[in-house]
Protein backbone atom coordinates (compact mmCIF):
# COMPACT_ATOMS: atom_id res chain seq x y z
CA UNK A 1 0.00 0.00 0.00
CA UNK A 2 2.67 2.35 0.49
CA UNK A 3 4.18 1.72 -2.21
CA UNK A 4 1.38 2.80 -4.26
CA UNK A 5 0.23 5.38 -2.46
CA UNK A 6 4.16 6.89 -3.16
CA UNK A 7 3.38 5.85 -6.95
CA UNK A 8 0.19 7.93 -7.24
CA UNK A 9 1.98 10.55 -5.21
CA UNK A 10 4.10 11.05 -7.90
CA UNK A 11 2.01 10.30 -10.91
CA UNK A 12 -0.11 13.02 -9.44
CA UNK A 13 2.76 15.21 -9.16
CA UNK A 14 4.08 14.76 -12.66
CA UNK A 15 0.16 15.61 -13.88
CA UNK A 16 0.12 18.68 -11.78
CA UNK A 17 3.50 19.92 -13.28
CA UNK A 18 2.54 19.46 -16.93
CA UNK A 19 -0.54 21.50 -16.55
CA UNK A 20 1.23 24.10 -14.92
CA UNK A 21 3.09 24.30 -17.73
CA UNK A 22 1.08 23.91 -20.22
CA UNK A 23 -0.88 26.95 -18.42
CA UNK A 24 2.28 28.98 -18.32
CA UNK A 25 2.78 28.24 -22.37
CA UNK A 26 -1.26 29.01 -23.55
CA UNK A 27 -1.81 32.21 -21.42
CA UNK A 28 0.21 35.43 -22.70
CA UNK A 29 1.88 37.91 -20.65
CA UNK A 30 1.21 41.37 -21.54
CA UNK A 31 2.69 44.00 -20.30
CA UNK A 32 1.87 47.96 -19.52
CA UNK A 33 4.61 50.59 -18.55
CA UNK A 34 2.60 53.16 -16.14
CA UNK A 35 4.34 56.88 -16.28
CA UNK A 36 2.58 58.30 -13.28
CA UNK A 37 2.32 61.79 -13.27
CA UNK A 38 5.77 63.40 -14.93
CA UNK A 39 4.38 66.36 -14.58
CA UNK A 40 6.36 70.09 -14.54
CA UNK A 41 4.81 70.89 -11.36
CA UNK A 42 6.26 68.04 -9.65
CA UNK A 43 9.68 68.81 -11.19
CA UNK A 44 10.42 72.48 -11.37
CA UNK A 45 6.79 73.96 -10.66
CA UNK A 46 4.81 74.29 -7.45
CA UNK A 47 5.24 70.87 -6.23
CA UNK A 48 9.11 70.69 -7.01
CA UNK A 49 10.24 67.72 -5.60
CA UNK A 50 13.88 69.75 -4.95
CA UNK A 51 11.77 72.00 -2.68
CA UNK A 52 10.08 68.93 -0.85
CA UNK A 53 12.26 67.47 2.21
CA UNK A 54 13.58 64.57 0.63
CA UNK A 55 15.13 66.91 -2.01
CA UNK A 56 14.67 65.06 -5.00
CA UNK A 57 15.31 65.75 -8.81
CA UNK A 58 11.59 64.37 -10.44
CA UNK A 59 13.31 64.95 -13.93
CA UNK A 60 16.02 62.26 -13.38
CA UNK A 61 13.10 59.97 -14.10
CA UNK A 62 13.08 61.15 -17.42
CA UNK A 63 15.91 59.39 -19.11
CA UNK A 64 15.13 56.41 -17.18
CA UNK A 65 11.85 55.76 -18.55
CA UNK A 66 12.85 57.20 -22.61
CA UNK A 67 15.60 53.78 -22.04
CA UNK A 68 12.76 51.98 -21.06
CA UNK A 69 10.22 53.19 -23.62
CA UNK A 70 12.97 52.88 -26.26
CA UNK A 71 14.82 49.34 -25.15
CA UNK A 72 11.90 47.08 -23.58
CA UNK A 73 8.76 45.56 -25.44
CA UNK A 74 5.85 46.58 -23.37
CA UNK A 75 2.19 45.83 -24.82
CA UNK A 76 0.59 49.20 -23.41
CA UNK A 77 2.13 52.52 -22.45
CA UNK A 78 -0.05 54.53 -19.86
CA UNK A 79 0.69 58.13 -19.16
CA UNK A 80 -1.36 59.79 -15.88
CA UNK A 81 -1.76 63.30 -14.83
CA UNK A 82 -2.61 64.64 -11.40
CA UNK A 83 -5.34 67.08 -13.53
CA UNK A 84 -7.07 69.11 -10.45
CA UNK A 85 -9.65 72.19 -10.66
CA UNK A 86 -8.80 75.62 -9.41
CA UNK A 87 -11.42 75.00 -6.30
CA UNK A 88 -9.61 71.66 -5.25
CA UNK A 89 -9.93 69.84 -1.55
CA UNK A 90 -5.90 69.61 -1.67
CA UNK A 91 -4.72 72.78 -2.06
CA UNK A 92 -4.03 74.99 1.20
CA UNK A 93 -5.60 78.02 -0.64
CA UNK A 94 -8.77 76.80 -0.60
CA UNK A 95 -9.07 75.97 2.94
CA UNK A 96 -10.29 78.91 4.08
CA UNK A 97 -13.43 78.77 1.73
CA UNK A 98 -13.69 74.89 3.18
CA UNK A 99 -13.83 75.96 6.90
CA UNK A 100 -17.06 75.07 7.83
CA UNK A 101 -16.02 71.48 6.62
CA UNK A 102 -13.02 71.55 8.70
CA UNK A 103 -13.41 69.12 11.36
CA UNK A 104 -11.53 70.09 15.01
CA UNK A 105 -8.81 72.69 14.94
CA UNK A 106 -9.39 76.48 13.44
CA UNK A 107 -8.77 76.09 9.67
CA UNK A 108 -6.05 78.74 10.22
CA UNK A 109 -3.79 76.81 12.51
CA UNK A 110 -3.04 74.25 8.88
CA UNK A 111 0.16 73.88 7.10
CA UNK A 112 1.38 72.50 3.88
CA UNK A 113 1.63 68.62 4.93
CA UNK A 114 -0.69 68.66 7.73
CA UNK A 115 -3.63 66.56 7.38
CA UNK A 116 -7.53 67.93 7.79
CA UNK A 117 -10.10 65.96 8.23
CA UNK A 118 -13.38 67.40 6.14
CA UNK A 119 -16.47 66.77 7.11
CA UNK A 120 -18.38 67.67 3.69
CA UNK A 121 -19.32 68.89 1.27
CA UNK A 122 -19.94 65.75 -0.36
CA UNK A 123 -17.71 63.73 1.85
CA UNK A 124 -16.05 62.93 5.01
CA UNK A 125 -12.29 62.81 3.69
CA UNK A 126 -8.54 62.70 4.87
CA UNK A 127 -6.65 64.93 3.34
CA UNK A 128 -2.97 66.09 3.45
CA UNK A 129 -2.72 69.90 2.48
CA UNK A 130 -0.46 71.00 -0.73
CA UNK A 131 0.27 74.15 -2.52
CA UNK A 132 -1.97 74.60 -5.43
CA UNK A 133 -0.42 72.49 -8.10
CA UNK A 134 -1.52 70.81 -11.13
CA UNK A 135 -4.14 72.94 -12.07
CA UNK A 136 -6.45 72.25 -15.38
CA UNK A 137 -4.95 73.63 -18.68
CA UNK A 138 -2.39 75.07 -17.07
CA UNK A 139 1.17 74.87 -18.39
CA UNK A 140 2.74 73.26 -15.52
CA UNK A 141 -0.14 70.28 -15.62
CA UNK A 142 1.53 69.65 -18.43
CA UNK A 143 3.75 66.59 -18.93
CA UNK A 144 7.43 66.86 -19.37
CA UNK A 145 7.84 67.35 -23.36
CA UNK A 146 11.16 65.68 -22.89
CA UNK A 147 9.56 62.19 -21.93
CA UNK A 148 9.45 60.56 -25.30
CA UNK A 149 6.17 58.93 -26.74
CA UNK A 150 5.78 55.65 -28.37
CA UNK A 151 4.81 55.60 -32.10
CA UNK A 152 1.01 56.03 -32.20
CA UNK A 153 0.81 52.51 -33.29
CA UNK A 154 1.40 51.17 -30.18
CA UNK A 155 -1.01 51.31 -26.98
CA UNK A 156 -0.89 54.15 -25.53
CA UNK A 157 -3.70 56.12 -23.40
CA UNK A 158 -4.04 59.13 -20.77
CA UNK A 159 -5.07 58.54 -17.43
CA UNK A 160 -6.64 62.13 -15.59
CA UNK A 161 -7.26 61.97 -11.82
CA UNK A 162 -8.03 64.21 -8.90
CA UNK A 163 -10.74 65.76 -11.56
CA UNK A 164 -13.45 66.35 -8.69
CA UNK A 165 -12.76 69.11 -6.78
CA UNK A 166 -14.36 67.39 -3.44
CA UNK A 167 -11.85 64.29 -3.17
CA UNK A 168 -8.33 63.38 -3.86
CA UNK A 169 -7.19 60.77 -5.79
CA UNK A 170 -3.76 59.67 -5.49
CA UNK A 171 -4.15 56.47 -7.19
CA UNK A 172 -4.78 56.30 -10.85
CA UNK A 173 -6.89 53.67 -10.71
CA UNK A 174 -9.30 55.39 -7.25
CA UNK A 175 -9.96 58.18 -5.55
CA UNK A 176 -8.53 58.35 -2.03
CA UNK A 177 -12.29 57.35 -0.93
CA UNK A 178 -12.33 54.50 -2.86
CA UNK A 179 -15.87 55.33 -3.89
CA UNK A 180 -15.22 56.01 -7.35
CA UNK A 181 -12.59 54.60 -10.47
CA UNK A 182 -11.14 56.10 -13.59
CA UNK A 183 -11.44 54.10 -16.63
CA UNK A 184 -7.87 53.07 -16.46
CA UNK A 185 -8.84 49.33 -14.69
CA UNK A 186 -11.37 49.04 -17.45
CA UNK A 187 -8.29 49.90 -20.51
CA UNK A 188 -5.85 47.89 -18.57
CA UNK A 189 -8.67 44.86 -18.78
CA UNK A 190 -9.49 45.95 -22.53
CA UNK A 191 -6.13 44.86 -23.58
CA UNK A 192 -5.96 41.83 -21.69
CA UNK A 193 -2.40 43.39 -19.15
CA UNK A 194 -1.18 40.82 -16.98
CA UNK A 195 1.38 42.47 -15.77
CA UNK A 196 1.93 46.73 -14.70
CA UNK A 197 5.13 48.38 -13.95
CA UNK A 198 5.06 51.62 -12.48
CA UNK A 199 7.26 54.47 -13.13
CA UNK A 200 7.04 58.28 -11.71
CA UNK A 201 6.44 60.59 -9.18
CA UNK A 202 5.91 60.92 -6.91
CA UNK A 203 7.05 57.43 -5.61
CA UNK A 204 5.65 57.61 -1.78
CA UNK A 205 2.45 59.16 -2.83
CA UNK A 206 0.61 58.61 -6.33
CA UNK A 207 3.15 55.68 -7.47
CA UNK A 208 2.43 54.22 -4.09
CA UNK A 209 -0.81 53.80 -4.34
CA UNK A 210 -1.19 53.49 -8.05
CA UNK A 211 1.16 50.42 -7.09
CA UNK A 212 -0.77 48.97 -4.44
CA UNK A 213 -4.47 49.47 -6.42
CA UNK A 214 -2.73 47.62 -9.05
CA UNK A 215 -2.02 44.69 -7.02
CA UNK A 216 -5.63 44.82 -5.46
CA UNK A 217 -6.95 44.61 -9.12
CA UNK A 218 -5.03 41.33 -9.13
CA UNK A 219 -2.17 42.85 -11.95
CA UNK A 220 1.21 41.39 -11.25
CA UNK A 221 2.94 44.27 -9.51
CA UNK A 222 6.28 46.03 -10.10
CA UNK A 223 7.80 49.30 -9.37
CA UNK A 224 10.74 50.35 -11.18
CA UNK A 225 12.61 52.18 -8.14
CA UNK A 226 15.19 54.04 -10.12
CA UNK A 227 12.41 55.27 -12.52
CA UNK A 228 10.53 56.74 -9.42
CA UNK A 229 11.52 60.42 -7.25
CA UNK A 230 9.69 61.25 -4.08
CA UNK A 231 8.77 63.28 -1.08
CA UNK A 232 10.01 62.69 2.06
CA UNK A 233 12.74 60.13 3.17
CA UNK A 234 10.22 58.75 5.99
CA UNK A 235 7.36 57.87 3.89
CA UNK A 236 9.29 56.72 0.94
CA UNK A 237 10.85 54.21 3.09
CA UNK A 238 7.30 53.43 4.26
CA UNK A 239 5.79 52.76 1.56
CA UNK A 240 8.85 50.24 -0.16
CA UNK A 241 8.28 48.60 3.25
CA UNK A 242 4.53 48.40 2.06
CA UNK A 243 5.41 47.22 -1.61
CA UNK A 244 7.25 44.26 -0.12
CA UNK A 245 4.21 43.55 2.85
CA UNK A 246 1.95 43.34 -0.22
CA UNK A 247 3.84 41.29 -2.82
CA UNK A 248 4.31 44.01 -5.61
CA UNK A 249 8.15 43.83 -6.34
CA UNK A 250 10.79 46.42 -6.06
CA UNK A 251 12.81 46.35 -9.06
CA UNK A 252 15.54 48.29 -11.08
CA UNK A 253 15.16 49.46 -14.82
CA UNK A 254 18.09 47.65 -15.68
CA UNK A 255 16.41 44.17 -14.68
CA UNK A 256 13.17 44.43 -16.77
CA UNK A 257 14.41 43.09 -20.07
CA UNK A 258 15.44 39.76 -17.85
CA UNK A 259 11.36 39.93 -16.80
CA UNK A 260 9.91 41.27 -20.41
CA UNK A 261 11.50 38.40 -22.95
C1 LIG B 1 0.91 63.87 -5.99
C2 LIG B 1 0.70 65.08 -4.07
C3 LIG B 1 -0.41 65.71 -4.54
C4 LIG B 1 1.68 62.86 -6.79
C5 LIG B 1 -0.22 64.48 -6.48
O1 LIG B 1 1.56 62.85 -8.03
O2 LIG B 1 2.40 62.05 -6.18
N1 LIG B 1 1.36 64.18 -4.77
N2 LIG B 1 -0.86 65.40 -5.75
ZN1 LIG C 1 -2.41 66.50 -6.63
Amino acid sequence: LLITTICIFFIEGKRRNEQKRIKKKTSKNVYALLIVDVQYCFINGSLALNQSSARQNGAEVIPVINKLIKSVPFDVFVYTMDWHPKDHISFIDNIKDRQEYVLGDHYEQYKIGDTVTYTGPKYWTKQILWPTHCVQNTFEAQIAEDLIHPLPNQKIFYIKKGTDPDVDSYSAFTDNNKLHMTILNEKLKSKHVTHVFISGLALDYCVAATALDAKHFNYKTFVIQDACRGVDEKTIKFQLRNFKKNHIRIVQSADIKKIIK
